[in-house]
């Protein structure tokens, strides 16, 4: 059926999961139940197959070689450029930097683009739902320029609190990096709202796609943003592809971060010159599998179509939270899945994360319990970690109700 011809909503989940050979796998003799989506995602066969026809067909090194399999090579790689960069709406290929995703490329921005241009006073603006790869490579540019670290503070429920946003973009911000679909509440910050209150001001703006972008459709010029990092990993692809989204005029004006082979011009002994972007960015040998892989990725969730995959999630959630509530979990983050997305934080009785996982994964059920690397996000919620089951298109709603027979059964172990 033609993409445009699915109804919202309408994946076909048996006929995804039977492309997904991980999911026959039986844990402890029970059935896989993977709810750690957000964490990595698991890759189907029309991946896995790509990788693996890639090595045994095409491998050499980029760029470097007039023979066949390196134009080959080449031409895949290139493809899978123009593939991502359509995926997300960005006009031009030259504007996708391939790296290892998010966590790179929140380096790159911070280096590239911070470094050149904050000064001592400068503020970069984040949220207290970051990420950690979000707030660190932030805090190492401004120790070494002088700017200043800002946070958007959150409501009680979980969602950004704009009520002072014009006390906190002002023409002092000269970056507002948040994230566009939080990892551990789910939620779904206003980004367009966002990008136009920091641009008003001159500021940058630089989204966390990690979780946005496997989940949603997103079209970076519709949004009006600047920057917006990819994991390809947590999108069906394999681990160490994705990249980064740049406007045109802000890549040409960044220095380079990695500096080595194949992102040059000419080499002098005292200075180099370097390629145009995207090359500019990309030193060395680069993830070629990968980022083929990523491609096959993207045409996989393209044929389901991201409305569909979106409105697969807001069910699940749904779902998910008025079970999880019923059992008597806490439920963390806004509960309206128009503005969440389906990575579902919880607190179940008196039961320490950990604990709760060690259970649940006894019964086949694999979730995440930890601070999920948002330590200022878990002051706020004022716990110490917590449970995350996080949705993808391969899950159903069984699988929300192993998750909340596994917790009957760790409240009979725990009691
Ligand atoms: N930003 C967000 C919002 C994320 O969820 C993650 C990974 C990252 C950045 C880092 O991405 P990476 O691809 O560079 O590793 N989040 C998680 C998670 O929630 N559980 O495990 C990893």
């Amino acid at each position: 059926m033609a993409v445009t011809e699915r109804r919202a909503g309408s994946i076909d989940v048996e006929s995804v999961r039977a492309d997904f050979p991980i999911l026959g796998r039986t844990p402890h003799g029970k059935k896989l139940v993977y709810l750690d989506s957000a964490n990595t995602s698991q890759k189907p066969r029309q991946v896995i197959d790509t990788v693996s026809e890639y090595y045994r067909e095409h491998n050499a090194n980029l760029y470097r070689a007039v023979y066949e399999l390196a134009e080959e090579a080449t031409a895949m790689f290139e493809t899978a450029r123009l593939k991502l960069a359509a995926f997300i709406g960005a006009p031009d290929p030259t504007t996708v930097v391939f790296n290892r995703g998010t966590t790179e490329s929140i380096n790159l921005v911070a280096n590239g683009w911070g470094r050149r241009f904050l000064k001592e006073g400068d503020e970069v603006l984040l949220t207290d739902m970051e990420h950690h790869s979000n707030i660190v490579p932030w805090q190492l540019v401004a120790n070494a320029t002088g700017a200043v670290l800002r946070y958007l503070p959150l409501t009680e429920e979980g969602s950004l609190d704009l009520t002072n946003l014009e006390s906190l973009i002002t023409e002092r911000t000269k970056v507002l990096a948040v994230t566009g679909q939080s990892n551990v509440l789910g939620t779904l910050p206003p980004l367009k709202e966002l990008a136009s209150a920091a641009h008003a001001v001159g500021a940058v703006v630089v989204v966390d796609g990690a979780q946005l972008v496997p989940h949603n459709p997103v079209d970076v010029v519709d949004l009006g943003i600047d920057f917006l990092t990819i994991s390809g990993h947590k999108m069906l692809g394999p681990t160490a592809s994705g990249g980064l989204y740049g406007r045109r005029e802000l890549l040409d004006a960044m220095d380079p971060f990695l500096g080595g082979g194949e992102m040059i011009m000419e080499v002098f002994p005292d200075h180099s010159t370097y390629k145009e972007p995207p090359h500019k960015f990309e030193a060395g040998t680069m993830n070629i599998a990968q980022e083929i892989g990523l491609a096959a990725a993207i045409d996989y969730l393209e044929s389901l179509g991201m409305d569909a995959v979106r409105e697969h999630e807001k069910q699940l959630t749904a779902y998910a939270i008025g079970r999880l509530e019923d059992a008597g979990a806490v439920v963390h983050g806004p509960k309206d899945v128009e503005v969440r997305g389906g990575a579902v934080s919880f607190w179940y009785r008196d039961i320490h994360p950990h604990d709760l996982a060690q259970v649940l994964d006894q019964e086949g059920v694999c979730v995440r319990a930890s601070h999920h690397c948002a330590q200022i996000l878990m002051r706020h919620l004022g716990v110490p970690a917590t449970t995350r089951a996080s949705f993808y298109v391969y899950n159903t709603t069984e699988d929300v109700d192993a998750l909340v027979d596994a917790l009957a059964r760790a409240e009979a172990v725990f009691a």
